[in-house]
């Protein structure tokens, strides 16, 4: 596709601005002329090859043209008979250069926004731009629509009527029409009328639409005045804000178009979403907040990077309010939803508007997203997002798996109510657990190679961190080998507790044996391990047990410090009351002495505490270490009882998954 760009005119009626040079150079801002801004908004459309046409001061515009260097082929047609034809006679010598191709005519002294182009380019047929919005000029140009169509083109028509610009898109079929009839015209001398009385003799064998740009930007300069309002509207356009929101760490060529377009309706803004929003509602940043940020704010078109805190719009849009919010439309179904519905009301309260560009990319963010997630699932990755997750989150959840389908379970379940959503962050590959799907006590009988199998299994296909119950960590000399093989398979952190001999679960308390460790041996296994790990990244976590034991809080004060001062990168305290006090009070005291080690808890048995207590209180890691088994097993039971009784499984039907739903929940090929 060509533009063809009439300025052979002699400008006139605009004074002195046009006595030594044509009227396209004249300035409409301190920084652009009308060509110099014509031209730009070409090229940032992928129109490349311009032809101009001149008159009056030809080597003036020839020069200036060539000295903006803008990535455009200029092809400059000189009409020496400009002061006795009009523009029919410059497209009549222009149409060699012309040729056979779709072309956007427009005049010279044509000031218009980006987007109008945008629009007159997405049109299926030949369009004419046309306004609703504006009054119907005295002097200028008019079109008669019917339907949509245009039946002519002038300055005499009032009747059915709109305010129409000199700025056409015209598909191959009507320019040949039209340009065949500017010939005739010319060549029978017909050279001083508006090409468009060549064009109105042949509308009705052409299919012209009229695009309606309503209030947009597009109009002639002929007078100052008309300058000083068109350089007013400018102005005004300028300082128009448009404010879009980033999650993605992963920019493709969908979301660059998507920026482009914003751009052209103001000063863009870029709100990137924060880490937490992001793991709460996706996945796992592969590059931090700030990272994003920085990577949106080098963006041809992103005039300024902010923060979006929550998924929420509300608060950067009440402080910035900017003029357009700007989305694709995917947003009007599914979890996005209600966010889009408060966007809504929050535009309407202040006057700002939302624009929604055909989302078409989703296959290409969907690749993208099965890369995302391959990358993140890798050793150095996942092993890696424990601590980052501590960092970048007030307080990190984990969810206990002990198979494929577990870890998928903890992977995938989301929840979103009121424009928000919650997962889990991380997995707890829980000792009683693994041991109760195998059938077996949680003695430490289970080996470290079957626990190593059970975490493949689930690192098999999921993304997210695992925290690893070590249960003792066994013999010192055989606990910095378990440090070493967890560190290598991609696991973030082992918990291991302080107790010795055959350990039994906490949760049996003082009803069983249990015998706690030295604080001095266990400090030394601490450290063994801290020395044995290759990476920064590794956490060894120490859990205390004395108020399982019921040893006191001094003791479990005491152990807590000793076991940080040996390199434990976090303290679980364990409590199996249902009272959540004495876990309010060790964490309390703790963090009177400890500001910053990560506290874990487990809370089975104080089960009524919500998240957000824990967080108040300075927990970091809240982990649920047995639901997923205790929910599943009882249903197991419960179907095998109904079968027995039954001697059949009918009965057990209105008990178990649809078999369709069973055979498509792990879909082939998903991670
Ligand atoms: C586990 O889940 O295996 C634990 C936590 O160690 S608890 O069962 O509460 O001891
Ligand atoms: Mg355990």
């Amino acid at each position: 596709m060509k533009a063809l760009i009439l300025n052979s005119g002699m400008g006139s009626r605009m004074g002195d601005l046009t006595s030594e040079q044509p009227k396209c150079m004249t300035e409409i801002s301190p920084q652009e002329t009308i060509i110099g801004r014509q031209l730009k908004i070409l090229a940032d459309f992928g129109i490349v090859d311009i032809i101009i046409t001149t008159g009056l001061f030809d080597q003036v515009l020839v020069n200036y043209c060539n000295s903006l260097d803008l990535p455009v082929r200029l092809t400059f047609v000189k009409n020496d008979k400009f002061r006795e034809t009009n523009y029919i006679y410059s497209i009549y010598l222009a149409q060699k250069e012309i040729g056979q191709e779709d072309i956007l005519l427009l005049h010279g002294d044509l000031v218009f926004e980006g987007h109008v182009l945008e629009e007159m380019l997405a049109s299926e047929t030949s369009c004419m731009a046309v306004s609703s919005k504006v009054e119907l000029p005295e002097k200028d140009f008019k079109a008669v629509i019917k339907d949509s169509k245009i039946e002519k083109v002038g300055i005499q028509f009032f009747n059915n009527a709109l305010a129409a610009q000199p700025f056409y898109y015209l598909r191959k079929r009507e320019w040949k029409i039209w340009l065949d009839k500017i010939s005739e015209f010319c060549e029978s001398g017909n050279c001083n009328v508006y090409a468009e009385e060549a064009l109105n003799e042949v509308l009705d064998k052409c299919s012209l639409l009229s695009l309606d740009i309503k209030d947009a930007l597009c109009s002639e300069v002929d007078t100052p005045e008309d300058l000083l309002q068109v350089s007013r509207k400018l102005a005004e356009l300028e300082r128009r804000t448009v404010y879009m929101c980033f999650s993605t760490d992963m920019l493709h060529s969908g979301h660059i178009s998507l920026i482009k377009k914003a751009a052209r309706l103001g000063k863009l803004v870029i709100g990137v979403l924060s880490d937490e929003a992001v793991i709460s509602y996706k996945r796992f940043p592969l590059m931090p907040c700030k990272e994003r940020m920085a990577l949106f704010s080098n963006i041809v078109g992103v005039y300024r990077v902010v923060e979006q805190k929550t998924l929420s719009y509300r608060e950067n849009l009440e402080k910035l309010q900017p003029d357009f919010v700007v989305h694709g439309d995917d947003w009007k179904q599914g979890i996005q939803k209600p966010i889009r519905d408060e966007v809504v009301d929050v535009l309407v309260a202040y006057g700002g508007k939302l624009v929604e560009f055909p989302y078409s990319d989703s296959e290409k963010y969907a690749e993208l997203e099965r890369r995302a997630r391959a990358e993140l699932s890798l050793p150095d990755m996942r092993r890696s997002r424990l601590r980052k997750a501590i960092e970048m989150k007030e307080l990190v959840t984990a969810i206990e798996a002990h198979s494929g389908i577990t870890g998928l379970i903890a992977e995938k379940t989301i929840v979103s109510e009121e424009g928000k959503s919650y997962q889990f962050d991380a997995m707890w590959v829980s000792s009683l657990c693994d041991s109760t799907a195998k059938g077996k006590p949680d003695i430490e009988l289970v080996d470290m190679t079957s626990r190593f199998r059970t975490i493949d299994d689930i690192m098999e296909v999921t993304t997210k961190p695992i925290i690893f119950d070590g249960d003792t960590g066994g013999l010192t000399e055989h606990f910095v080998y378990t440090v070493k093989t967890l560190e290598r398979m991609g696991v973030s952190a082992i918990i291991i507790e302080d107790k010795t001999g055959l350990k039994k679960n906490s949760l049996f308390g003082t009803d069983v044996v249990q015998t706690q460790d030295s604080v001095e041996n266990f400090s030394a296994k601490i450290h063994a391990g801290k020395m044995a790990q290759k990476t920064a990244d590794f956490m060894i976590i120490a859990r205390i047990e004395s108020l399982i034991l019921e040893r006191g809080m001094e003791d479990a004060l005491e152990r807590a410090h000793a076991f940080t001062k040996a390199g434990a990168d976090g303290i679980m305290i364990h409590s199996r009351r249902k009272e959540p006090d004495e876990i309010f009070e060790f964490v309390e005291k703790f963090r009177r002495v400890d500001a910053v080690t990560p506290v874990v808890v487990v809370p089975t048995s104080f089960n009524v505490v919500t998240e957000e207590e824990f967080r108040k209180r300075g927990v970091n890691v809240v982990i649920y270490a047995n639901q997923l088994t205790r929910s599943g097993f009882p249903a197991m039971q419960k179907a095998a009882e109904v079968i027995l009784k039954n001697h059949r499984a009918k009965e057990a039907d209105d008990l178990c998954m649809p078999i369709q739903d069973i055979i498509t929940l792990i879909p082939e090929g998903d991670y």
